[in-house]
């Protein structure tokens, strides 16, 4: 019998993850590079910014220019069409650009892996930058990585952990940004079980739930619901091996995954290990929706590269001028500045990028402190020093069935 390990058993993944893991070259080198198809640039751009091209920075090089396993070379890249409503300008209230700027492109292996480059303005990065380190790992219901190691330590020793009272931690350690790795919420995921509970759910985020129900809109996902999250911290020398992510009891809904800060090489393959992965870079800004076939894909991050530029200190800082009025019905619009008393819109005022009259984001537009936090971004040295030398990742998920309340519920 050969020695040779049959096809079936070739972890072709694992090779191409420690191929990458390893990678000696200068990162930089990888960059701008795209010799899939022998195609420099394709336009990706949705809307009227015809003259934006580019392709170069989503699929990286494969090890000696060798060609990917998918049959049809020619379309291992393509424009993924998108729908707006271009009177809707809630965009701007979680500090993204107007879709109509966004370049979206989708894979044609693994199938349904999509990415928005950047749709984000400089403050937008920065928002939820802080959201994910100023907010999420201190909020009272979230579970980090430091608070499961305690609850390991308690049931070593025999103590109860039913509730979060029993093993979250308070946070006084002076190294706590240097030792997080993970902040769950919504339903937390259990790294152990990887089993949900309605026992170890938290409320999701509104702002977080509404901007991504928002970008599913606009990519047909009308019924996406974010009911659980991880936030990744990555060090420069940190890795995620390679997994699929198998836990949401609807296995078909998307996930959406956000990056921040320093890049990644994101290695994404097929339902098996023996299908060679993709290796995806994903940037500052970059939102990567697995969906379709992709959604259940081998998985990970081999790794983290020096951001090429600091998108989220670009000039553009500010905010964008309130545009001209375009609808009639403007008195119907709601008063979005009153709780920051930095602007006050009346209803005769032209047409706020803060502003709009989607019912289905009132929650965020109710909530005045995600416009307020986004007037008032106060950019530390903390969160500068923290993102110049680490990658944060946002990943989103739906758990549940379109009607199904709780995991121990019958649909409504
Ligand atoms: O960091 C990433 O881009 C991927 C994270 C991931 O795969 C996960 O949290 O399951």
């Amino acid at each position: 019998m050969s020695d040779q390990p049959s096809d079936e058993t070739v972890d072709v993944y694992r090779e191409n993850f420690k191929y990458f893991k390893t990678l000696s070259k200068s990162p930089t080198s990888l960059l701008g590079v795209n010799n899939h198809n022998g195609k420099e640039t394709i336009n990706l751009c949705n809307g009227d910014v015809n003259d934006v091209k580019w392709s170069t920075d989503i699929l990286l090089p494969y090890p000696n220019n060798d060609q990917p396993p998918v049959t049809n070379q020619e379309d291992s890249l393509l424009r993924r069409e998108i729908s707006y409503n271009s009177q809707c300008k809630c965009y701007g209230m979680w500090g993204l650009r107007s879709p109509k700027e966004w370049q979206v492109a989708e894979l044609t292996f693994p199938k349904g892996l999509i990415v928005i480059k950047n749709p984000f303005t400089p403050i937008g990065q920065r928002y939820w930058i802080s959201r994910t380190l100023l907010d999420f790992p201190h909020h009272v219901d979230y579970i980090t990585n430091m608070d499961n190691l305690n609850r390991l330590h308690k049931i070593k020793e025999g103590k109860p952990v039913n509730k979060l009272a029993d093993f979250k931690l308070d946070v006084c350690d002076r190294n706590f940004y240097s030792k997080l790795r993970w902040v769950t919420f919504g339903y937390h995921h259990d790294w152990n079980t990887k089993v949900y509970s309605e026992e170890r759910r938290s409320k999701f985020p509104e702002d977080l739930a509404d901007m991504v129900g928002y970008i599913s809109q606009i990519l047909g996902f009308s019924n996406f619901k974010a009911e659980a999250a991880i936030a990744n911290y990555y060090h420069m020398d940190s890795t995620l091996s390679g997994h699929v992510d198998r836990s949401e009891v609807n296995q078909g809904a998307p996930l959406f995954s956000l990056s921040y800060g320093q890049s990644a090489i994101f290695l994404i393959g097929g339902k098996t290990k023996n299908e060679r992965p993709q290796p995806v870079l994903l940037q500052s800004g970059d939102i990567a929706i697995m969906s379709g076939e992709s959604r259940l894909s081998y998985h990970g991050v081999p790794k983290i590269l020096p951001a090429s530029s600091e998108t989220w200190n670009m000039n553009d800082v500010t905010y964008p001028k309130p545009e001209s009025p375009d609808r009639q019905d403007s008195h119907k619009r709601i008063k979005l500045y009153d709780a920051c008393n930095t602007v006050t819109v009346d209803s005769t005022s032209p047409l706020s990028p803060y502003e709009h009259d989607c019912e289905h984001f009132k929650t965020t537009i109710n909530d005045q402190s995600v416009l307020c936090r986004l007037q008032n971004m106060k950019w530390t040295p903390f969160l500068q020093n923290y993102i110049s030398k680490s990658r944060i990742n946002l990943n989103i998920r739906q758990v549940l069935f379109p009607g199904q309340i709780s995991l121990v519920s019958e649909f409504e």
